[in-house]
């Protein structure tokens, strides 16, 4: 670019003007804030530069209908949905911004127009990966969702400083580093600190008898965080709503640093501001021990303790009395990380807004509904009592009291049954004494939801079943879904043409509509167009795989993919059996027919998960032995990809043929990237396990590869004593596999290194891998067979995309509104400036 013909172009105008959706506007604002914001100029500006000034010209984009979106829902007194979640996995926000507003294509014409490159400017943003993976995602799903169907809502999370941590893989072992994605800025934004609130932690409590026989409880802390919002704006799909991401972050409250300060104790007060400062420092990473983790819980409380304050303060700024609170807000609880905010909000509400404990529990009931996401024993929440008490000593009394109540109604309900009484007992008194977060969860709730049929019928009869013969109409199940704007229009621009172009737009918004596709299955001109898109997202991946592992692989080669957390349950290295077997099978036949596949691994281990990461060092072990065997390298090749990310899946879903979907049946909640993989019409292999089902039945039997025990079966299995070593005994190639791994064949020699894993399997196998073995391989036997058959596999992979329209967010959305939330959508008119200055 040119430095005196950018200057000379810099325009002064106001910003309605400046800020119409068309290329040359955004070329205007571009150069302008490339000058005026980034203080560069061509000859010095960076990528990331480039990139920001691209970023702050879409953002005075959004800004228009962020303003004119409040200033509706406060003149409408809206209903709004506050979804709570320690987690929020956004993704890069650029290219959704720009797809959502409607001028990607323009953005990438005025960028190409300056001689710039549009993808390498896309490429210098920096993830915000505040979240593990399917929970995270699922939030930011949702907010894309309520966005687009003009639900009022307000996401709440934690601004962590450091997302999840970045794994490279070093000689086969996964490697983590910091994330570090606020270095250059967040451009996306906005700083409230006029809104900032205390929050406290820790200290005691004094109980008071006043004069007119009321009691009166002080909480006295023995530390006070402040807690700053940071506003992004949530674009719905081309409206003109924009909705409001409100994560905290949290400082050290000034007054409190002078009292330590006046005390002359300086180092102290310094401390104590790194203290405080370091709750919203780094997001945990799913670790498998996470109960005894006081910052955790600390980081819990800190951010509902912010959201509730910041709801009670938008209904004084509305005037609205705090008995309608839940007219006001439908406060979804993502998971048991928030379930400390029932208790939070009988605090605020009793203790400091002095409503009586009866009143303040019939609206904290009506206000909050809680989701669950586990089957998981280990990831049901609780906390150790005198660590509770330590950090929270109020909202264990609070928790006490709810707990005294909530039991007197189960005597009633079961005269003489303790047993049930101790079951659901808000503490755990079956050893050392716990909090149990679900169960605080389940009481202070109106709905309680799973999010997927099998997993809301297991919640039923098994991890709740109390609960649930307690309250049955509490009950719901809402299936999970995924946007088909990042999944589908971002991810996958090639597909999303060739859809619009046979059966309109209206499929982005609408995504039922996907089933005109049906009829073009038949065409073998709609099937050729069809492959030739996969081929290009499959050499686009090819690529990524060759600079980020070395590794050629063969774009024609079927893509046969596992990206996910790495999780003994999800069972990654059920894949890993069956890739030995069949290197062993083309060892023994080397003229054996078989179709060449390319097996992609992709996900995180959490940092103190040991036998997950053993799992990533096989694969990469195994990946070492075959892509180098002259033998097979033609036909097997096996690449883990490192650091899964949001924006590696959006390389990864729109060029898979194959989903591998093999949890143990009744171990998935639902699984989103299940959704994922189909819309971007790969074929799925997978157990009878969360959403798989529904995929299965909205797919048909036929398009669908099935293998495995179901649940019922698992159960029984385990009930009559599953013992993995007869198993091991009977196969004579599931021994030969294992024997291998044992004796050190991917680990050069080494027969200690992936011992503990044998072992596990052969006298553990808590997951089932060798009672799905042969099933496993046999169905991967008939995804070889079908595969050949192009035109075949062609016609469902289209079907599949087809009949993908269930799993939307939005019709997630459109349920939960319809059952909990009750909240109505509230179309924006767009404000201009002259409305806003008057
Ligand atoms: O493991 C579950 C997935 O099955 C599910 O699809 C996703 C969204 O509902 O949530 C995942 N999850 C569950 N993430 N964390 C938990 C436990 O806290």
């Amino acid at each position: 670019m040119d430095t005196r013909a950018a200057a000379a172009a810099v325009d002064h105008r106001p910003l309605s003007e400046r800020a119409a959706l068309n290329k040359e506007a955004l070329k205007q604002s571009f150069l302008d804030n490339l000058f005026h914001t980034q203080g560069k100029f061509p000859a010095l500006a960076s990528k990331s530069d480039y990139y920001l000034a691209l970023a702050y010209a879409v953002r005075e984009r959004l800004l228009q209908r962020w303003i004119s979106t409040a200033a509706e829902y406060m003149q409408k007194g809206a209903r709004t949905v506050s979804y709570l979640s320690a987690e929020f996995l956004m993704g890069p926000h650029l290219g959704n911004n720009l797809i959502n507003l409607g001028i990607y294509d323009e953005a990438k014409q005025a960028m190409t127009e300056l001689g710039l490159n549009f993808d390498e400017l896309l490429a210098q943003e920096e993830e915000p990966g505040l979240g593990n993976g399917g929970l995270g995602r699922l939030a930011a799903c949702f907010i894309d969702s309520m966005a687009t169907l003009e639900i009022p809502s307000l996401g709440y999370g934690i601004r962590y400083e450091f997302g999840i941590f970045h794994q490279s893989i070093v000689d086969g072992w996964q490697v983590e580093k910091t994330d570090k994605w606020l270095r250059y800025g967040n451009p996306w934004e906005l700083q409230r600190p006029e809104w900032a609130v205390q929050v406290k932690l820790g200290g005691y409590t004094e109980h008071r008898s006043e004069e007119d026989g009321t009691l009166t409880v002080r909480w006295i802390p023995s530390r006070l965080v402040s807690g700053v919002p940071y506003d992004t704006p949530i674009l719905g799909y081309r409206n003109n709503t924009a909705n409001t991401l409100r994560l905290w972050s949290a400082q050290a409250p000034e007054s409190f640093d002078f009292e330590v300060f006046n005390r002359g104790d300086y180092y102290g007060a310094v401390m104590q501001k790194m203290s405080s400062e370091n709750l919203s420092k780094v997001l945990y990473p799913n670790d498998e021990h996470e109960g005894g983790k006081e910052l955790r819980l600390e980081q819990q409380y800190f951010f509902v303790s912010c959201s509730l304050q910041d709801m009670i303060r938008i209904m004084q700024g509305q005037r609205l009395p705090l008995e309608h609170f839940h007219e006001k807000f439908a406060v979804q609880l993502n998971d048991t990380h928030p379930a400390i905010a029932v208790a939070e909000l009988m605090r605020l509400l009793v203790d400091e807004h002095k409503m009586p404990w009866n009143r303040a529990w019939q609206v904290t009931c009506k206000t909050f509904a809680y989701t669950n996401h586990t089957l998981m024993p280990e990831a049901l929440e609780r906390w150790p009592l005198p660590l509770f008490k330590k950090v929270l000593p109020r909202h264990l009394e609070i928790i006490f009291e709810i707990n005294a109540r909530f039991l007197d109604e189960v005597r009633r309900r079961y005269p003489g049954d303790s047993a049930r009484v101790a079951r659901l007992s808000l503490i755990d008194e079956s050893g050392p004494r716990y909090v149990r977060m679900a169960h605080l969860a389940c009481v202070g709730s109106h709905a309680i939801n799973g999010v997927a049929e099998l997993h809301t019928e297991l919640l039923k009869s098994d991890v709740l079943r109390d609960f649930y013969e307690l309250w049955p109409n509490k009950f719901s199940n809402k299936t999970n879904g995924v946007t088909p704007r990042r999944w589908m229009v971002l991810a996958n621009p090639r597909l999303t043409r060739l859809v619009s172009d046979s059966i309109g737009e209206d499929w982005i918004k609408h995504l039922d509509q996907l089933q005109k596709l049906e009829p073009l299955a038949e065409s073998a001109d709609f099937r050729s167009h069809w492959r030739e898109i996969k081929r290009a997202n499959k050499r686009a991946l090819a690529e990524v795989i060759a600079r980020r592992c070395n590794v050629a692989v063969d774009p024609d080669s079927m893509f046969d993919v596992q990206v996910k957390r790495i999780h003994e349950y999800k069972r990654q290295h059920l894949a890993a059996l069956h890739i030995i077997a069949l290197y062993l099978q083309l060892k023994a036949q080397p003229n054996l027919e078989l179709a060449p596949r390319t097996f992609i691994f992709g996900g995180k281990a959490a940092p103190g998960y040991r036998m997950a990461k053993l799992m990533i060092k096989l694969i990469t072990g195994i990946g070492d032995v075959v892509n180098r065997d002259p033998m097979v390298r033609d036909r097997l090749k096996v690449v883990f990809l490192p650091n899964f990310s949001v924006t590696n899946g959006q390389r990864i879903y729109p060029a898979a043929d194959l989903s591998e979907q093999i949890s143990t049946a009744g171990k998935e909640a639902s699984g989103t990237g299940n959704m994922k993989f189909q819309m971007n019409g790969a074929l799925t292999i997978g157990t009878m396990d969360g959403a798989n089902i529904e995929i299965r039945e909205v797919v048909g039997a036929d398009n669908f590869f099935l293998f495995g025990l179901t649940t019922p079966q698992v159960y029984a299995l385990q009930a009559q004593g599953y013992r993995p070593h007869d198993w091991y005994e009977q196969d004579p190639q599931l021994r030969e596999v294992i024997d291998m791994i044992r004796d050190g064949y991917f680990s050069r020699g080494d027969a200690s290194l992936f011992r503990p894993l044998v072992d596990s399997l052969l006298w553990h196998d808590p997951y089932f891998l060798f009672a799905d073995f042969r099933s496993y391989v046999e169905c991967q036997q008939r995804v070889g067979e079908t595969w050949v058959d192009t035109e075949r596999w062609t016609r469902m992979s289209i079907l599949n995309s087809a009949r993908s329209g269930k799993f939307s967010s939005d019709r997630s959305i459109r349920d939960y509104t319809k059952d909990i939330w009750h909240a109505p959508s509230v179309p924006v008119e767009l404000l201009t400036e002259h409305h806003v200055r008057a």
